[in-house]
């Protein structure tokens, strides 16, 4: 029986690519924080992350688009918070970049990580973002370093063997 896991090692000579929502930047800073340790301390050099910013989750999915389309980037960590209001706009970003996220990445076949927190009040979004619950940031960008080697692993595209 052979099994496949990536390992939760740098990728020789991967880059990836952090989307920072700059929408309640507060929060966000510190997902940012946490995927940048998370690579660095799993061995990514600084030189091969780059971090982008977009004005709010919604607009997450389409340069996450740009960005996975290029071919420079082993993995995309999109990190935001979309936090509950006094309308259902909330639903609505929500729903779109989680679902636009997704299609993206089964598009590019690139890992697109869902660092986007879903939160209802603001104390929850804290308690993710580094504080009860933990920061993350740091598992979605775990999560893209696991992505990367696992699908480096895996057979390409081109039927049975
Ligand atoms: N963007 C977020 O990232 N989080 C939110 O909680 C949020 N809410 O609730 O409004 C939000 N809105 C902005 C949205 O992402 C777009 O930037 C805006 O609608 C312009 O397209």
């Amino acid at each position: 029986m052979k099994q496949y896991q990536g390992q939760l090692i740098a990728p020789a000579g991967a880059k990836f690519a952090l989307l920072v929502s700059r929408f309640n930047e507060f929060i966000t800073s510190k997902l940012l924080g946490g995927a940048i340790d998370a690579l660095t301390r799993h061995g990514v050099s600084e030189d091969d992350i780059e971090v982008v910013w977009a004005p709010g989750s919604f607009e997450i999915p389409v340069v996450a688009a740009r960005l996975a389309q290029s071919g420079r980037y082993a993995g995309v960590v999109c990190l935001g918070a979309v936090i509950r209001g006094g309308t259902d706009h909330y639903q609505y970003v929500a729903a779109e970049v989680s679902k636009g996220i997704s299609v993206v990445a089964l598009r590019s076949g690139v890992p697109c990580i869902m660092g986007v927190l879903t939160c209802d009040t603001l104390e929850q979004a804290v308690d993710r973002a580094g504080a009860k619950s933990g920061n993350k940031g740091a598992e979605a960008a775990t999560a893209a370093l696991e992505m990367a080697n696992l699908l480096r692993q895996l057979p390409a595209d081109g039927g049975e063997s």
